[in-house]
């Protein structure tokens, strides 16, 4: 009956799983995301992708470094404020991205890149505390590897911003500028890369602009791939992502980059010439959280070889529980003790279907009967209804009745908002005080 809708970040343990991998403490150890299969079923079979997709679905394993690598890491969103979450858990979240970034600097230093590479949205401007800004600047100081940051649209470089009022060591590289501008890294490495100076309206930083310069030219910015807005889709509030930055992915050749390594999208994308790191961490229910910090390989053609890590041990998950059929309020515990059996992190529980019309359910008890492996759970409910015979009760001649075929036969009501106030109107008459089961 329960099922799970999709698992999110690292993904709980099952037998095929990987243990979650905080801190690549075994380089060898690659780490392929479980929503990977996902991922590729939403392009299609991985034969045939969409045009400038590339989703390896092959078992990815170590291979020989290209010529040039770099660890790259975006969309951290460090200080969000996690508002469906208590205090304490919003906490522990805020802990996760911190320490994703902390994997993402020990990653760079064990796999020898020549460059980490930040691509912007690490922390929100209006949002970050002191506390977070001395820990990007001590992670970031010791870091053994060049760091190279292009501020985002949420980092964006204000006078204020800690990219532009903390002390960086000389390893730590902030582009400042709107447009791009070369960094050379070293060893015919080189990277471009800008930054947004506002919080919204920066335009693309490929218009008008011509890269060029001996060994692989990498860009590094924030930025919205046009065609790829639609993948981002919208959030639950049914807002769809600012196209911050446009460009589209054939400018990036045709400017003279070998590949881009861009931020803005929460969902990690391989493109021929672009990648999206993704969030590393997701940051509500519902998110893909497929990101991650990824080492690109780069051979002296400018193509990339790519190997994803993750860097949050911690997965929000969500699972479906469907109560039809569960005669009394125990079933439905038994049925989520059951279905939640070995799942860590986070859980959303989203408690739908038919309710037995008999059943007084709790949130707070089906959040106790998740397994106590789970850190924290909350729980929702949506298209929830209570199993009342209509048939039998529009045929009473009761004031159930009459109320009954009252409310079937006004066609001001669509069918979902007359199935609900048949069931309100209809444990008011019981008198009961759970009376709106679908909130
Ligand atoms: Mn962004």
């Amino acid at each position: 009956m329960a099922s799970e809708e999709q698992r999110n970040g690292a993904g709980p343990p099952s037998a095929s799983d990987a243990p979650a991998h905080v801190g690549p403490s075994n380089p060898d150890q690659i780490i392929v995301h479980p929503d990977q299969m996902s991922f590729g079923d939403l392009l299609g079979a991985p034969t045939a992708p969409l045009p400038d997709l590339k989703v390896d679905n092959e078992p990815q394993v170590a291979t020989p470094r290209g010529t040039w690598r770099v660890v790259a890491l975006a969309d951290l969103h460090l200080d969000t404020p996690f508002a469906w979450a208590p205090d304490a858990v919003g906490r522990l979240r805020r802990q996760d991205l911190r320490d994703a970034l902390v994997a993402a600097v020990d990653l760079a230093a064990e796999v020898g890149a020549d460059a980490l590479l930040l691509a912007g949205d690490l922390y929100e401007h209006e949002r970050l505390n002191p506390d977070t800004a001395a820990f990007l600047e001590r992670v970031l100081n010791g870091a053994e590897v060049p760091v190279l940051v292009s501020p985002g649209n949420h980092d964006w470089l204000a006078p204020s911003s800690v990219w532009a009022t903390a002390s960086w060591d000389e390893h730590v590289h902030i582009f400042e500028g709107q447009q791009l501008e070369r960094f050379e890294v070293g060893g015919g490495l080189s990277v471009w890369g800008a930054a947004h100076h506002r919080p919204a309206g920066t335009s693309g930083f490929l218009e008008n602009t011509n890269v060029s310069g001996p060994g692989v030219n990498l860009g590094l910015f924030h930025g919205s791939e046009v065609s790829g807005m639609h993948y981002e889709g919208r959030d639950e509030a049914g807002r769809s992502k600012q196209p911050h930055a446009p460009f589209e992915a054939a400018m990036i050749p045709e400017v003279g980059l070998d590949h881009a390594v861009v931020g803005h999208f929460h969902r990690r994308r391989e493109g021929t010439h672009h990648t999206y790191p993704g969030n590393p961490v997701a940051l509500a229910f519902g998110e893909p959280g497929d990101g991650g910090a990824v080492v690109l390989d780069i051979g002296l053609d400018g193509r990339v070889h790519r190997q994803w890590h993750r860097v949050s041990a911690r997965p929000m998950t969500d699972l479906s529980l469907d109560v039809t059929g569960c005669a009394d309020a125990s079933a439905i515990v038994s049925e989520l003790r059951r279905e939640s059996l070995g799942l860590t992190g986070l859980l959303r529980v989203t408690v739908t279907g038919e309710l037995a019309s008999g059943v007084t359910l709790v949130d707070s008890d089906i959040a106790a009967a998740v397994a106590a492996s789970v850190d924290h759970s909350v729980v929702r409910r949506k298209k929830l209804f209570v199993g009342y015979d209509l048939d039998l009760v529009g045929n009473e001649s009761s004031v159930r009745g009459e109320f009954v075929r009252s409310v079937l036969s006004d066609d001001q009501l669509d069918d979902d908002l007359r199935r609900d106030v048949i069931s309100t109107g209809l444990r008011a008459l019981e008198g009961r005080d759970d009376l709106d089961v679908a909130r």
